[in-house]
C-alpha cells in the first residue's frame, strides 16, 4: 500500500477529485459537507491498473486550516498537488509546496483540475516551474476534470509510476504519529495514523508518552488485520485507554527506541537562521508544538520544545510563523540530547560542532562528543547498534563498536586514556596509603569521574588486579627479587620490628632496595631510619582498639611489642591518618 496526501488551494478540487477516484467521500464531517469545505483531514484508498493500492489523505485548502494540512503531510512521502484551470498558482498552493520542500518531500505529482472550465496549458506550466525548484523537482503533469471525469485514467495511469517509484518502508522501530482519534460502539478508542516504518501487530505493547498500550485490534482499507506493514493507513484499537488519554500529535512508539526530546539542535533549511522568529511552531510528525529558537551557527539552531517529542537524530521536521502564515524553513534534527551552553565561548563551540555533524545517527560520531553512554540511550536517538559479544572490554573491542562493559559504550580514545589515568591513579594511591591493600574500587570511580563501578572493573588490566573490592596495583607491582629480600630480612620478626639499616643492607636491602619497596608497598617508611612492613597500619589500629580508651604511649608501645623507636613515629602516623586522636594529656582514643 501507498500513502499519498493531496495539497493545493482551497476549492481547487482536491476532494472532488480524490471521491471521483476512490468513489469515497473524504469530508467526513457534516459541516465539512453543508459548507463544501474540508476543514480536517480525510481518507479514502483505491486500487490502482496494477494491482497496488493507494491511500489519500486529503488535506483541507484554507489558510486557516494550514496546520490540519501539516498533520496530514507530515508523515507522508508522496504528495498530489491540485491546481484549478480556472483560477492558477494561488497563496496556498505556494503554501502548501513550501511545506512539502521544508519537509523534503520528493515525489509528487501535479494535477491540474476543473479543466473543463479553463485551458489547463497555462495552470501546468507556471505550477511546474514553481514546483521544479523544491525537493519534489521534475514532476509529471496530468489535466483533469473531476466533474467530467476526463483525464481520470491518464491520473490512474501517472499514479502507478509515481508510486513505483517511492522507496520501499523501512523495517526500523514504529512511530505511528497520530491524526485521528475516536471510539467505536463496543470497540472502544480507535487511533489512525499513517505507518511510514516498521510493523504493527495485534497483542503489540506500545510507548504512548508515559504508559504503555495495548493494541486490541487493527484494521488497514477498512479490513480486520493481524498485522499491518508500513507503508500503510491503519487504524488501532486500543481499547482500555480512554480517549481523552490521546490526540492529535502524539504517537505510538516501538517501546525502548525512542526518547522525548525537549531541547533539540537542528539545521535549518531555507530562511537564514538569523531572519527565523524567536518564537514558531515546529511540526512534524502529526504534532505541532511552540518552541523558542536560538540561531547558533549560520544554519544551526537550538530549539526549546514547550513540550517533548519522541524525535530521532536525522529526523526531518518543519518551522512555521503561524502569525505570517510563512512556512520559516525545514529543520534536521542533529542532536536530541545536546549540551548545556553555560560556559563562555560554548555557543560558539557548539555552534562549529554542529556544522560538521551530517544528521545521520552514527555510533562512532555520538560516542566522540558523548565519550560515555549506554547502549539504549543510544538506540533510542536512532544509533544502530551492532549485537553484543559476551566480553567485550578492551579498547580495541571499543573500536569495533562493542560494549565496553554492561551497556555502556565507549568512545575508543576516551577509554584507553581512562584506561592510563587508572593506573596512575592506582599507584598515587598506593603510594599515599602504603599500607593498605589496594584502593577501593568506589574511590577509583569517583576519582575517574565514571557513572558506574563496572566501569572500573572493566576497565582493570594485569598487572593491576580487582581483590576484595579493592583495585590492586597486582604482584608484578614489586619484582619477586624484591618481595624475597623483604621476606628474608622480616620474616619471623613482629609486626612492628624496624630492622637497622645497616643490618638491612646486610640482607641486600640497600637504600635503593628499601626505597623500592616502599614504593611497591612491600614497606612502610615511618622515619628516615624507620622501616616496618606493610600491614603495620592496619594491625597496630587493631591492638589499640583492644585497649582500655584512652591509651598512654607506654601502654600503646607493651600492646604493640616494640620500642618507643617504633612507637612514637607510629602513633604519630595513626594521628595524620585519623586512626587515633591524641588528647590534650597526651593519651589517646581510636577513631578520630
Ligand atoms: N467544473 C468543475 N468543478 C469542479 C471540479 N473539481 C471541483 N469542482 C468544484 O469546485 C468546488 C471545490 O471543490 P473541492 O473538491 O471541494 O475543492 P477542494 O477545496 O480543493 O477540496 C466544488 O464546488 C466542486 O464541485 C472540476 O474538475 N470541474
Ligand atoms: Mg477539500
Amino acid at each position: 500500500m501507498h500513502v499519498i496526501a493531496t495539497a493545493g488551494h482551497v476549492d481547487h478540487g482536491k476532494s472532488t477529485l480524490v471521491r471521483a477516484l476512490t468513489g469515497m467521500e473524504p469530508d467526513r464531517w457534516a459541516e465539512e459537507r453543508r459548507r463544501g469545505m474540508t476543514i480536517d483531514l480525510g481518507f479514502a484508498w483505491m486500487g490502482l491498473p496494477s494491482g497496488e493500492t493507494v491511500a489519500f489523505v486529503d488535506v483541507p485548502g484554507h489558510e486557516r486550516f494550514v496546520p490540519n494540512m501539516l498533520a496530514g503531510v507530515g508523515p507522508v512521502p508522496a504528495a498530489m498537488i491540485v491546481v484549478a484551470a480556472d483560477e492558477g498558482w494561488m497563496p496556498q498552493s505556494a503554501e502548501h509546496l513550501a511545506a512539502l520542500h521544508a519537509l523534503d518531500v520528493r515525489h509528487g505529482l501535479l494535477v491540474v483540475t476543473r479543466s473543463d472550465l479553463a485551458e489547463p496549458e497555462a495552470a501546468i506550466e507556471l505550477a511546474r516551474s514553481e514546483i521544479a525548484g523544491t525537493s519534489l523537482g521534475d514532476v509529471e503533469a496530468v489535466a483533469v476534470s473531476g466533474v467530467t471525469g476526463a483525464g481520470l485514467d491518464d491520473l490512474r495511469a501517472a499514479l502507478d509510476r509515481l508510486t513505483g517509484r517511492l522507496p520501499a518502508a523501512e523495517p526500523g522501530p514504529v512511530r505511528l504519529w497520530i491524526d485521528r482519534v475516536f471510539t467505536v460502539k463496543g470497540a472502544g478508542t480507535v487511533v489512525t495514523g499513517t505507518l511510514g516504518a516498521g510493523r504493527l501487530r495485534t497483542g503489540d505493547e506500545l510507548t504512548l508518552g508515559d504508559s504503555t498500550v495495548r493494541v486490541r485490534g487493527l484494521q488497514s482499507m477498512g479490513q480486520q488485520r493481524d498485522e499491518v506493514t508500513a507503508v500503510a493507513r491503519v487504524a488501532v484499537n486500543l481499547r482500555g485507554t480512554p480517549r481523552d488519554d490521546l490526540r492529535r500529535g502524539d504517537a505510538l512508539l516501538t517501546p525502548g527506541r525512542f526518547r522525548f526530546a525537549g531541547l533539540v539542535d537542528v539545521r535549518v533549511h531555507g530562511d537564514p537562521v538569523a531572519d527565523l522568529p524567536a518564537q514558531a511552531t515546529l511540526h512534524v510528525g502529526s504534532a505541532a508544538v511552540p518552541v523558542h529558537i536560538r540561531p547558533l551557527g549560520t544554519d544551526t539552531a537550538r530549539l526549546r520544545l514547550s513540550h517533548p517529542l519522541p524525535l530521532r537524530i536525522g529526523d526531518r521536521a518543519l518551522l512555521r510563523d503561524p502569525g505570517r502564515h510563512h512556512v520559516a524553513g525545514g529543520v534536521t534534527i542533529l542532536d536530541v540530547a545536546p549540551p548545556g551552553l553555560k560556559r563562555r565561548g560554548a555557543a560558539a563551540a557548539r555552534a562549529a560542532q554542529l556544522t560538521s555533524m551530517d544528521a545521520h545517527p552514527s555510533l562512532r560520531s555520538e560516542l566522540s562528543r558523548r565519550l560515555l553512554i549506554k547502549g539504549a540511550d543510544l538506540a533510542a536517538m536512532g544509533v544502530l547498534l551492532p549485537t553484543p559479544s559476551s566480553e567485550p572490554m578492551s579498547p580495541a573491542d571499543a573500536a569495533a563498536g562493542q560494549p565496553v562493559a554492561g551497556d555502556w559504550y565507549a568512545d575508543p580514545d576516551h577509554w584507553s586514556a581512562l584506561g592510563g589515568r587508572l593506573g596512575e591513579e592506582v599507584a598515587a594511591y598506593a603510594r599515599e596509603h602504603p599500607l593498605e591493600a589496594g584502593m577501593p574500587v568506589e574511590a577509583l570511580r569517583h576519582r575517574l569521574g565514571l557513572p558506574d563501578r563496572i566501569l572500573v572493573t572493566a576497565l582493570v588490566r594485569p598487572p593491576v588486579v580487582v581483590r576484595n573490592g579493592r583495585v590492586v596495583a597486582g604482584p608484578t607491582g614489586a619484582p619477586d627479587e624484591l618481595v624475597g629480600l623483604v621476606g628474608k630480612a622480616f620474616d619471623g620478626l613482629g609486626a612492628f620490628a624496624a630492622p637497622e639499616a645497616y643490618d638491612l643492607a646486610a640482607l641486600g636491602l640497600g637504600a635503593r632496595q628499601v626505597a623500592a619497596a616502599e614504593r611497591t608497598g612491600l614497606l612502610l617508611r615511618l622515619t628516615p631510619q624507620v622501616v616496618l612492613r606493610a600491614g603495620a597500619v592496619e594491625e597496630a589500629v587493631r591492638l589499640l582498639a583492644a585497649l582500655p580508651q584512652p591509651f598512654t604511649l607506654s601502654e600503646a608501645r607493651q600492646a604493640l611489642g616494640t620500642t618507643r623507636r617504633v612507637a612514637v613515629p607510629l602513633l604519630e602516623l595513626l594521628d595524620r591518618k585519623g586512626h587515633t586522636r591524641r588528647l590534650p594529656d597526651d593519651r589517646r582514643t581510636i577513631g578520630s
